[in-house]
C-alpha cells in the first residue's frame, strides 16, 4: 500500500481546523494506505514554550487524535522526538536546503515579523518537515492548505538530494482536501483559524462543551445581506459556515444552499452549531476516557515509535550510503 505521513504540532488545544483539514483524512487514510502519524515535539520547540508543559501537551494531542479514530493497530503514531532519524536527515538535508528558498517562506514571515528573536529553529521549521517526510519513504502528505509551501520545498530538497547523490529518497505528493483545506476565524473570516492566533472566540475547540461550541458559531462574523450563498470572495464567514457544514454533515454546498434558501443567518449559525455538537460528541466522549487511561497512550505511542523508527531507520542507511558517510562497524 502507498504510505502516507503527516503531523500536528502539540502547541495548544486542537480546533475544528485541525480535524476538517486534516485529521478528519488521517482516519480514513489509515485503511488504504500504510498511515504514519507524528505529533511533532520538535517543531513545537521553534517557538516560546513552557517546558513544564510540552510533554503534558504532547500527550494529550496524541489521545486527541487517538479520540479522533487513530487506531494504533492499523496505522502508526508516534512522537517525533522518540525517533532521532528525524533530526539526523534534517542536519543532511540542511546541507541541501538554501537559505533563499527558507528565506521565502511565508509561514517564517508571518510567525518572525515584529519578532525581537527569531530562533534558528523557527527559520529552519521546513527542513526538519521535510525531514519528518522524507525519513518514512513517504507517498502522500495529508495536510491543510497552510502546508502547500512547506510541501513544495521537501519535495524540491528530495529531487535536488536524489539529483546529486542518485535516486535515495522517495518525492511526496501532497494530498490536501478540496473542502475544508482552510477553515477560517469565525471572527475574522479572512484568516486562518489556528492555534497561536488570539481569536478565542473565533476558534471552537475540539474540546469545548456544546454551549461553548453554540455560542462561538452563534457570534461567528457574518455580513449585512441576507442570502445563504457560497461565495468566499464577498461572502467570507457564510461561506465558511457553509463549507464547515458540508464536511460536517457530508453533504455537498450546492444541496446546503438550496435547503438553506429563505432562511436567515441565524438559522445557519443554529445549524451549523447542532452539525457540529454531533460532530464532536464521540470524539469528546472518547477522548474523555483516554485522559483517565494515560498508559493506553503511552503504549500506543510505544508501538508507533517501534514501528517508525525501522522504517526511518532503514531509510538513514540509504541516506548515509549515498552522501559518502563512513560507515560504522
Ligand atoms: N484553519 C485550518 N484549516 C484547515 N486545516 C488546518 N490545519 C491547521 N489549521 C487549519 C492543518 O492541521 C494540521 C496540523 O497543523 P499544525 O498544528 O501542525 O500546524 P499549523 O498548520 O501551524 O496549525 P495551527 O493550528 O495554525 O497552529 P499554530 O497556530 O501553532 O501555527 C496541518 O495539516 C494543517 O495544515
Amino acid at each position: 500500500m502507498p504510505r502516507v505521513f503527516s503531523g500536528i504540532q502539540p502547541t495548544g488545544e486542537l480546533h475544528l481546523g485541525n480535524l476538517l483539514g486534516a485529521i478528519r483524512q488521517w482516519v480514513v487514510d489509515q485503511d488504504t494506505h500504510d498511515a504514519v502519524f507524528c505529533v511533532v515535539d520538535l517543531h513545537a520547540m521553534t517557538a516560546p514554550y513552557d517546558p513544564a508543559s510540552l510533554a503534558d501537551a504532547t500527550r494529550r494531542t496524541a489521545a486527541l487524535l487517538l479520540a479522533a479514530g487513530l487506531d494504533p493497530q492499523r496505522c502508526t503514531l508516534f512522537v517525533q522526538s522518540h525517533v532521532p532519524a528525524h533530526t539526523e536527515l534534517t542536519w543532511i538535508l540542511n546541507c541541501v536546503a538554501s537559505f533563499g528558498e527558507l528565506r521565502r517562506m511565508t509561514q517564517f514571515k508571518d510567525k518572525s515579523g515584529g519578532q525581537e528573536s527569531v530562533s534558528v529553529g523557527l527559520f529552519d521549521y521546513p527542513v526538519l518537515m521535510a525531514a519528518d517526510i522524507l525519513c518514512h519513504d513517504t507517498d502522500r502528505v495529508p495536510v491543510g492548505d497552510d502546508q502547500r509551501q512547506h510541501l513544495e520545498l521537501a519535495r524540491d530538497v528530495a529531487q535536488r538530494f536524489n539529483h546529486r547523490f542518485g535516486e535515495t529518497l522517495v518525492v511526496p505528493e501532497p494530498a490536501i482536501p478540496p473542502i475544508g483545506a482552510r477553515v477560517m476565524d469565525l471572527q475574522d473570516p479572512t484568516s486562518k483559524m489556528s492555534k497561536s492566533a488570539d481569536s478565542p472566540q473565533g476558534t471552537p475547540l475540539l474540546l469545548d462543551p456544546p454551549d461553548v461550541l453554540t455560542k462561538k458559531i452563534r457570534s461567528a462574523v457574518t455580513d449585512s445581506g441576507r442570502e445563504i450563498r457560497y461565495d468566499p470572495e464577498n461572502k467570507a464567514g457564510v461561506s465558511n459556515l457553509l463549507e464547515i457544514l458540508s464536511v460536517v454533515r457530508g453533504t455537498p454546498i450546492p444541496d446546503l444552499e438550496a435547503s438553506l434558501a429563505g432562511a436567515g443567518y441565524g438559522d445557519l449559525k443554529s445549524t451549523v452549531a447542532d452539525a457540529v455538537i454531533e460532530y464532536l460528541a464521540p470524539v469528546q466522549e472518547r477522548y474523555a476516557a483516554l485522559e483517565d487511561d494515560p498508559a493506553r497512550v503511552d503504549e500506543a505511542l510505544a508501538l508507533g515509535a517501534a514501528k517508525a523508527s525501522s522504517v526511518a531507520d532503514g531509510v538513514l542507511r540509504r541516506v548515509r550510503s549515498a552522501t559518502g558517510l563512513l560507515t560504522r562497524q
